[in-house]
């Protein structure tokens, strides 16, 4: 089994809600699935649009790459997702995106892993640094703590605190 890491967004119709329900799916389907906290998180990509809600998902799987695609697209459709109608970076009920597969390298015109923009993504790296700091990037050969520490990436990332809302 492969150890993968996968990026979970969402900025439409009950953000949280979206993500919970997507573990569960998730739950369903794979092994050893665990959630980093979520954050909120300004948008990245120029487009004017809600704040994202977004975590990181490690799981296991026998999946090949491409098969993991295909049921991260499948879940996303569940949630309603409709691709021929979205803008590029623009809002979405739910993303989920191949970080990490074990340590892969692979690039197709339709696949790349590890996925080409997660270095410069400080709301990929922020959770993933809570629940994998030590994992290793294969291309890289950084840890994710190591590049969190080197991102650039400007726009804001803050942890969603349910303590303020706890009774
Ligand atoms: N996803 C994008 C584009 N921009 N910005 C944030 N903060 N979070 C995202 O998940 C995100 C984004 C394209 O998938
Ligand atoms: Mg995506
Ligand atoms: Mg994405």
């Amino acid at each position: 089994m492969t150890r993968c890491l996968i990026s979970i967004g969402s900025n439409q119709n009950e953000p949280q809600n979206q993500i919970e329900s997507a573990f569960d799916r998730l739950g369903q389907i794979f092994e050893q699935v665990e959630m980093s906290d979520l954050y909120i998180t300004e948008p990245v990509g120029n487009v004017q649009q809600e704040a994202f809600l977004n975590a990181i998902i490690s799981l296991k799987t026998k999946s090949t790459p491409r098969q993991l695609l295909k049921q991260l697209l499948d879940i996303e459709r569940l949630a309603g997702r409709n691709r021929s109608n979205e803008i590029p970076n623009g809002p979405r009920n739910l993303d989920l995106d191949i970080i990490l597969f074990g340590k892969e390298i692979l690039e197709t015109d339709s696949l790349v892993i590890p996925h080409p923009r997660f270095r410069e993504r400080r709301f990929v790296l922020a959770p993933m640094s809570t629940i994998a700091p030590e994992l290793l990037d294969p291309v890289s050969q950084k840890t994710i703590a190591q590049l969190l520490l080197e991102c650039s990436d400007p726009s804001w990332v803050k942890p969603l605190n349910n303590e303020f809302f706890a009774v």
